[in-house]
């Protein structure tokens, strides 16, 4: 008996509540590492950028230096009040927000949005947010090495279990000996050189904050020009440290591969741009630690067909989302499109990357928009094929693959 595609795949994505495995939020109990509401919202740099483009170029610093209020203004002038329709991806998602926060989304001004958030405790506004979303749980970017998130860690805090811990790399291993210091001052005992010390103390950070952390896996973003193998300093603490300590934990090394940081400074977190990786480095390095699951996602586009074929070189080789400048529409139909034809449910289709809590109610939203699709397709090809399809089978495919599944424990 044939089943309704399209009504089975929108029934799985109604029914399921989603497993975001990467995104840069914090719960409410976390202080200023907790980001919500329209001023937050407003000055993603994504949209920092936007409106850069708009401004006079003599006026894209100082506009880049404002407090985040008066920034909020400026980018509500500038890309919603004033300008041309708001139909670029992080455009669009403000608009998405405010709709489904019941807010006019043409005002002239934020003070409906601003008065909603501030009426309402974070908690609460948290709670409204995950609820509104359909998402059940956010992995979040940590790094004990941050100022500003390292003593809540130190000293303890009353966790949400809707965010679970991931231990981000970039700060201790990136630069070296840049991070030396730091990695002293909370108690490694870390040399200049590249020395079997520094290597066991930093098998012991990674050891301990993977503990505290009960990290779903080691994460670290990478530049086009990451190589393995290599005497860079980077690469050698990759191998001598991360990937044996995923291995002997066996969780995941993630690498987030492509990031050429800072191109612009004066866009500040909006100055990060990208470039293409050869994908010959991570033949090497999954054919090096073939008991390492090694959860990838690439931010240029022309590489994501190169990686697919290599994960089905190497099954330990799982991509993951459409990260950054690839989460939008077009790409994210390519891309999700590939994968499924060259990997079927072994990848994880898409990730929210969110900052602030509000974008849980736009990015997932829009990411299923164009998701679900290319899923009704190929199911639909495979009912059409003489397949006998379920219901059933489409919502534990679509619960492994948006649900942290087997593919990350
Ligand atoms: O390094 C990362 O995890 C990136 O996602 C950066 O945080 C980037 O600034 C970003 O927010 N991309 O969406
Ligand atoms: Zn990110």
């Amino acid at each position: 008996m044939a089943i309704n595609v399209e009504q089975a795949v929108e029934n799985a994505f109604k029914s399921h509540k989603i497993v975001d495995i990467h995104t840069h939020l914090y719960p409410a109990s976390m202080g200023p590492m907790y980001l919500a509401g329209p001023d937050e919202l407003i000055t993603y740099h994504y949209l920092k950028a936007e409106t850069s483009r708009n401004l006079p170029l003599s006026e894209v610093e100082g506009f880049n230096n404002l407090p985040t209020d008066q920034q909020a203004d400026v980018v509500w002038k500038m890309l919603f009040v004033g300008g041309t329709s708001p139909i670029s991806e992080a455009q669009l998602g403000v608009v998405t927000v405010m709709n489904a926060l019941g807010l006019n989304p043409r005002a002239d001004d934020l003070s409906e949005f601003r008065q909603l958030h501030n009426d309402m405790s974070a908690e609460d506004y948290t709670d409204l947010v995950f609820e509104k979303s359909g998402v059940a749980k956010v992995y979040m970017t940590n790094d004990p090495l941050d100022p500003s998130e390292g003593p809540f860690w130190q000293n303890g805090f009353d966790l949400d279990p809707r965010f679970q811990g991931v231990l981000r790399l970039d700060s201790a291993l990136m630069n070296w000996p840049e991070p030396v210091d730091k990695l002293k001052a909370i108690g490694y005992e870390v040399e200049t050189a590249l020395n079997e010390t520094t290597f066991r103390e930093i098998r012991r950070y990674l050891n301990d904050w993977c503990g505290k952390l009960d990290a779903r896996y080691m994460a670290i973003s990478l530049p086009p020009d990451f190589e393995y193998p290599s005497d860079d300093t980077t690469s050698t603490l990759m191998k001598e440290c991360v990937y044996p300590i995923a291995r002997d934990r066996r969780i995941p090394s993630a690498m987030m591969v492509g990031v050429t940081r800072q191109v612009n400074p004066i866009l500040k977190d909006g100055g990060d741009s990208l470039g293409s990786w050869d994908l010959r480095n991570l033949e090497r390095i999954a054919r090096d630690w073939p008991e390492v699951n090694f959860l990838m996602t690439i931010l240029s586009r022309e590489d994501q067909h190169e990686l697919c074929v290599t994960a089905r070189k190497f099954p330990n080789i799982t991509p993951f989302g459409c990260w950054w400048f690839l989460n939008n529409p077009s790409i994210i139909q390519e891309i999700t499109s590939e994968r499924i034809e060259l990997l079927g449910t072994s990848c994880v289709p898409q990730h929210s990357d969110a900052r602030i809590l509000d974008q849980l109610l736009y990015k997932w939203t829009h990411s299923i928009r164009t998701i679900a699709p290319v899923f009704v397709s190929k199911y639909s090809d495979l009912q059409n094929a003489g397949w006998p399809l379920t219901e059933q089978d489409i919502k534990n495919d679509i619960a492994l693959m948006f649900g942290g599944g087997n593919l990350l424990d």
